[in-house]
């Protein structure tokens, strides 16, 4: 296998994920090796990356002038918008959840890049197919901008691989949960507000109906997830487009009769909203047998364990 000294980019890296995806790269790599890239302006507590850029994904001159900076070997790119954001803005989340993906793979392919994460998401899944245990190799069916957008960077991930051999690698990551970066945009984001609500109010309005189950994940567990298929070698890898992960599988009611157990006088009451219909489209648990075989998928989490770990550390985050 070729070893050589990784030089890590993280574009969203002041996300959900990228925020936890970060501190563990500097943990294996050095701070040294570790490029932030995001938005916001820099200040000095936005990162623990020896390096920060701000630098829009769109921008391709720019983003190929930070590669070629850094002498970048491998970008985790997680800059993207979340379904429920793209459902109001279609063009622009098109534009920005596929071409600077493109723009990636061409950098690869001209051998800039050694290798490429992306993440898919559970969203590229849609009519036609049972809601239980949906299969790696469904027909892929979205009805959101969101499933649509991701559908086709899995398909270009796919073309990339297929045509030139650019390693690049995916999940088709669940809801995530997650307490120190709130999460923003998503349908499945109701499953981190009511950690947040319950800890501040006592008390959560789900924009998603009691009984709507989906596909979710502790953070943890996805970060281990990434870190797992990335270390995998190449030739145990038999998905390239991208690769289902389960998780767990919950609805609102369940999740709240979890934090009960915690907090016995938290109250829930259900008022969905057009997010409701992007969670109909989406399946209810998902096979992710594959993974499993392929780069030895695991979880710690159980929606007990991550509920104990959500509301201990918001009550210490919260002042509570
Ligand atoms: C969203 N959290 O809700 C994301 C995720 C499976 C959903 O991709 O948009």
């Amino acid at each position: 296998m070729e070893s050589y000294t990784e030089k890590i980019l993280i574009t969203g890296a002041l996300g959900q994920i990228g925020t936890e995806l970060t501190n563990r790269l500097v943990k294996i790599h050095g701070a040294e090796n570790v490029i932030a890239s995001g938005l916001d302006r820099w200040d000095k507590n936005l990162t623990s990356a020896g390096f920060y850029e701000r630098m829009d994904v769109s921008n391709t001159q720019l983003v190929r002038q930070i590669v070629k900076d850094y002498e970048i070997t491998t970008v985790y790119h997680l800059a993207s918008l979340l379904s429920g954001t793209s459902e109001k803005q279609p063009l622009f989340a098109w534009k920005l959840n596929v071409e600077p993906l493109l723009n990636f793979c061409e950098m690869a392919r001209e051998g800039m890049l050694k290798k490429i994460f992306w993440p898919s998401s559970i969203a590229v899944f849609g009519k036609g197919i049972p809601k239980e245990n949906v299969g790696q190799d469904v027909v892929l069916n979205p009805t959101t901008v969101y499933g649509i957008s991701k559908m086709a960077g899995e398909k270009w991930c796919e073309y990339y691989y297929d045509k030139f051999g650019v390693d690049i690698r995916s999940i088709r990551y669940p809801g995530l949960i997650s307490w120190k970066t709130p999460a923003g945009g998503g349908t499945t984001d109701y499953a981190v507000e009511i950690f947040y609500e319950a800890v501040e109010q006592g008390k959560y309005t789900s924009f998603i109906s009691e009984n709507t189950a989906m596909p979710m994940l502790y953070m943890d567990d996805a970060i281990n997830a990434t870190l797992k298929l990335m270390d995998a070698p190449k030739e145990n890898l038999t998905v390239r487009g991208s690769y289902n992960l389960g998780g767990l599988s919950f609805t609102p009611k369940e999740l709240a009769e979890e934090i009960k157990k915690e907090m016995p006088d938290f109250e829930i009451d259900y008022q969905p909203d057009f997010r409701q219909a992007i969670a109909d489209s989406w399946p209810a648990s998902i096979d992710d047998s594959i993974a499993k075989k392929d780069w030895g998928l695991s979880y710690e989490f159980d929606i007990t364990a991550m509920t104990k770990d959500m509301l201990k550390n918001l009550k210490i985050k919260l002042g509570k």
